[in-house]
């Protein structure tokens, strides 16, 4: 059984293995570390991973992209709406408030939740993995931002479950990225555990966390995040200080340009990129808009000062995870960066202030996630041996269970798991009244949830209790935070008294049933998932078949003025060539775009037509041969 990571990010994805002796990163079709988090349509076939990468500029609409930030989000929270203004592709509201993507496939209009996209970008990658090791993929580990709500967690185990991947845990990030630092670090002090803080700012959200290691140990003393600061918003500032400068020289208004704004939007991510180096950093771009030709020049000093704001909301997170940690600056030994939107030097420098110490990039940062993820799956699998290494981690949030308790009892709520408690977690929770048919759970500190995302875990309905009549009635509650960080209800029990007797009952309790994607669906997409790899396969072979066609006409072509030229008549020679000149001719005009089998048809004429000269050359070749090496002697 293989053991894999697979780190999801907003822009790439990486792919992590265990083999005995080590974890080594996948390279993609293209031979690259990083797969871009691509899903392409194209009129019929998809395009994935690497491949759909080129169609995000020549067919925007149906190339769907940032996937990570629509899953398992609500159609109307702001947040989304923002998302979605700055995605190419056309959304509406889903029947349950999710998101619907509407793409042009197979000369039909497809709706696609944010989850089926995601399900195929999962299958794209294992089978990425599987070409890789010839081997099956099921059993993984998959890293997820530990902001990652309830339903977000739930949404990627069903895209999982789409793809036919098992994930044995769901990680955080941070965890992972810490995991790899701890196995591989060997010279942590003996006395007392060594602290150490991450910091990943990667495309568009910023992660922090503080672990504190010891030998054949580590534990997680707080995951802290700003869901909405990363590399692209330090590109956006960059863009509207352009538009606006070209906006009075050269008097052209980018917003009102889509092509222009996401080519001005690519410049200012290269020229912060090159800022990164340089003090100063030119950007020109010809025919922007109105066929107008732009330049701009611009020093490091004015990019810091623009993103001032910016700079200042990167030490949040960073003095809240130290905070949430119980520890003071002093205590962290090492400052560790990870994710490229960290490489900028205000960036470094603002961390170095506030940690009173220059920040380490230790890790390999596009890697690490995934790697970690690998290394907690060899963990976690069976198969594998791994040195004793414990892990501990801890739930950013804090869940509360609201009790309805029936109309004569009103509402009683309780918080069986408080934020920064390790997990998974077993709570037993008691409660009074009768008839108590349902509860909501919820991430009670609204505050700790990012902004716009709901708070709202879901909610559970147990059955009512066969005896009705009881004078007493207590009902004893299992919830779990299990190990993927979703909230379960483990058993439910009801203890009546009916007079002097006391009965426990088993109650049965539904699913969560506040969900984006019923079972059905589920089923649904995996089906489809099924179709469209089929017509993926179908058209590549029917491309395979037709190259094969067009091989033939070139190779028997080139041959009969060679190698067949003595075995062949002159009107043979003219006849074949006709053939194949029409049938070349058909090939790039009527048979551009035809069937599998039509091209097998083709091919089987012609081969009719050349045999009995291939075969005659054939039966010549000897005798030929011979009286050359006759002339020779
Ligand atoms: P996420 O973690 O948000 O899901 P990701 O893991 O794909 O996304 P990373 O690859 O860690 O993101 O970081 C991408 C960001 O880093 C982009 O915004 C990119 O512009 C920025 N970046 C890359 N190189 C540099 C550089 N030299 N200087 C500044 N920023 C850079
Ligand atoms: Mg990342
Ligand atoms: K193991």
């Amino acid at each position: 059984m293989s053991v894999v990571g697979f780190d999801i990010g907003n822009e790439n994805c990486a792919i992590a293995v265990a083999k005995h002796g080590g974890i080594d990163v996948l390279l993609n079709e293209e031979s690259k570390r990083e797969t871009p988090a691509v899903v392409s349509f194209s009129e019929n076939q998809r395009f994935l991973g690497s491949a759909g990468i080129a169609f995000a500029t020549k067919n925007p609409k149906s190339t769907i992209s940032q996937i990570k930030r629509l899953i398992g989000r609500q159609y109307r929270e702001p947040s989304v709406q923002e998302e979605l203004r700055l995605l190419p592709f056309e959304t509406s509201e889903g029947p349950r408030g999710g998101v619907l993507i509407h793409l042009q496939y197979l000369s039909k209009t497809w709706t696609f939740k944010p989850v089926e996209i995601l399900g195929m970008l999962f299958e794209h990658l294992k089978q990425l993995t599987e070409n890789n090791l010839e081997s099956p993929v099921i059993d993984c580990v998959i890293g997820i931002p530990s902001y990652f709500t309830d339903l977000q967690r739930r949404e990627y185990l069903d895209a999982a479950f789409i793809a036919g991947l098992r994930p044995l845990t769901l990680m955080h990030d941070g965890t992972a990225i810490a995991l790899g630092y701890g196995m591989y670090t060997t010279d942590f002090s003996s006395e007392g555990p060594t602290n150490v803080i991450f910091v990943d700012i990667g495309h568009s959200d910023t992660q922090v966390t503080v672990a504190a290691f010891e030998k054949g140990k580590m534990t997680i003393l707080s995951h802290s995040f700003d869901q909405h600061l990363g590399g692209r918003d330090f590109d956006e500032v960059l863009f509207r200080h352009f538009a606006a400068q070209f906006e009075k020289e050269y008097n052209i208004d980018v917003y009102s340009n889509a092509r222009a704004s996401i080519r001005l939007r690519a410049s200012c991510e290269k020229l912060k990129k090159v800022l990164s180096a340089n003090a100063e950093a030119s950007l020109s771009i010809d025919c922007l808009v109105d066929n107008i030709d732009v330049n701009a020049v611009i020093t490091r000093e004015e990019f810091e000062n623009l993103a001032l704001e910016l700079l200042e909301r990167v030490t949040v997170p960073c003095y809240k995870a130290v905070n949430d940690a119980g520890l003071g600056v002093d205590k962290i030994h090492t400052v560790e960066l990870v994710g490229s939107g960290s490489r900028i030097p205000a960036i470094i420098r603002k961390l170095t202030s506030l940690f009173d110490k220059e920040p380490m990039r230790t890790l390999n940062g596009s890697e690490c996630v995934a790697r970690g993820c690998a290394l907690r799956c060899a963990m976690l699998s069976p198969t594998f041996l791994v040195r004793d290494y414990e892990v501990q981690d801890l739930f950013p949030y804090s869940i509360g269970l609201r009790l309805d308790n029936g109309k004569d009892h009103g509402c009683s709520e309780v918080t069986p798991f408080l934020a920064g408690s390790s997990f998974p977690r077993t709570r037993i929770v008691c409660y009074g009244g009768k008839n108590t048919f349902c509860f909501q759970v919820l991430y009670t500190n609204k505050t700790d949830v990012p902004a716009g995302i709901s708070p709202n875990v879901g909610h559970f309905m147990i059955s009512p209790p066969q005896t009705f009549g009881a004078e007493k009635m207590k009902a004893i509650l299992e919830v779990q935070l299990n190990i993927y960080g979703i909230v379960e209800i483990g058993f439910a029990l009801v203890e009546e008294t009916i007079r002097d007797w006391t009965m426990i009952e088993n109650l049965a309790v539904s699913e969560n049933l506040d969900v984006l994607t019923t079972i059905d669906e589920l089923c649904e997409a995996q089906k489809r998932q099924q179709m469209f790899m089929e017509q993926d396969i179908k058209v590549e072979q029917t491309k395979e078949k037709r190259n094969t066609l067009e091989s033939f006409i070139y190779d028997t072509r080139s041959k009969l003025m060679s190698s067949y030229r003595s075995a062949a008549t002159d009107s043979e020679v003219e006849e074949i060539s006709k053939s194949l000149q029409e049938m070349e001719e058909w090939l790039y005009e009527d048979g551009d775009d035809e069937s599998e089998q039509v091209y097998i048809a083709k091919l089987e004429y012609l081969k009719k037509l050349s045999d009995p000269i291939k075969n005659r050359y054939k039966d010549e070749k000897p005798r030929n041969e011979a009286i050359k090496a006759l002339q020779i002697c």
